[in-house]
């Protein structure tokens, strides 16, 4: 298991504005958290669809989550595997910001290129924002796993505009960002972790295949950027203390437990 990051991947990452760690999580606990997710009416409950498209699209289905609770989700995102290399990125703390489940079943859809930071500039100063997917089923280019232009993160942060209801970068630069860039299909097993930078280009395609794509992401914002708002957002957490495999496992076991008795 990759707890911390060698120098190559940290390069790796500031060069391609991504990185893909193989078996970041243990397998049992992706298992348990997918299982949890499967059968949790609260899950259920908080998950809507988004029209990520001014017009024509399929609807695209995920849970938000701002800040952590004391659930399974929010283990994993408190996990070392996750915030270790995190803090090894920004050579800093990270403080967690929100979550997502995205629940990519057939038939559901995509995002448009945007850049995560094209958002939360509105937050904080600097790009010094990741995010990480962690796959739950495998993620493929025929169910729509997540594309990132290899190395646009050297762009800088693009204007973005309202599409749906997400926010997606400027069409014209984006199609001289294809032409410049490799487009690169980031196919995931379970419990691969995807780490991508804040202004990287990202997208993804409609499933249209058979099978589903789970996954979380988690926001993380280097300790040290500064926040442009009168007051923190409320979601924002402080810097995180890693939890130990031990440590997650057992709150894993506790949501599930919890759902079984009730
Ligand atoms: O899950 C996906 O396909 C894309 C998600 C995404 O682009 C995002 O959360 O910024």
């Amino acid at each position: 298991m990759t707890e911390h990051l060698t120098p190559e991947q940290i390069a790796s990452f500031e060069h391609d504005g991504y990185l893909i760690v193989p078996s970041a999580i243990d397998r049992d606990i992706i298992e348990r958290l997918l299982e949890i997710a499967h059968s949790d009416p609260e899950l259920e409950a908080d998950s809507k669809y988004n029209q990520n498209y001014d017009d024509e699209g399929i609807d695209t289905r995920l849970v938000y989550r701002g800040g952590f609770s004391e659930d399974a989700y929010s283990a994993v995102g408190k996990s070392e595997w996750l915030v270790q290399p995190a803090a090894n990125l920004w050579n800093d703390s990270v403080c967690h910001f929100y979550h997502l489940n995205t629940q990519k079943n057939p038939n559901t859809g995509g995002w448009q290129y945007h850049q995560d930071y094209g958002y939360h500039y509105r937050e904080f100063l600097y790009p010094d924002f990741l995010s990480v997917m962690v796959a739950l089923d495998p993620a493929t280019k025929e169910n729509g796993c997540l594309k990132v232009l290899k190395g646009s993160n050297h762009l800088g942060r693009l204007e973005h505009r309202q599409s749906g209801s997400q926010l997606i970068a400027d069409e014209a630069r984006v199609a001289f960002a294809v032409d410049a860039f490799e487009e690169v299909h980031c196919e995931l097993a379970p419990g691969d972790a995807l780490f991508f930078h804040g202004n990287i280009l990202h997208a993804s395609n409609a499933n249209l295949s058979d099978t589903s794509r789970w996954a979380m992401i988690y926001a993380y914002v280097a300790a040290g950027n500064t926040c442009v708002l009168e007051e923190p957002p409320a979601d924002l957490s402080d810097p995180i203390e890693p939890l130990s495999a031990g440590e997650v496992r057992h709150t894993v076991e506790a949501h599930a437990a919890s759902m079984t008795a009730t």
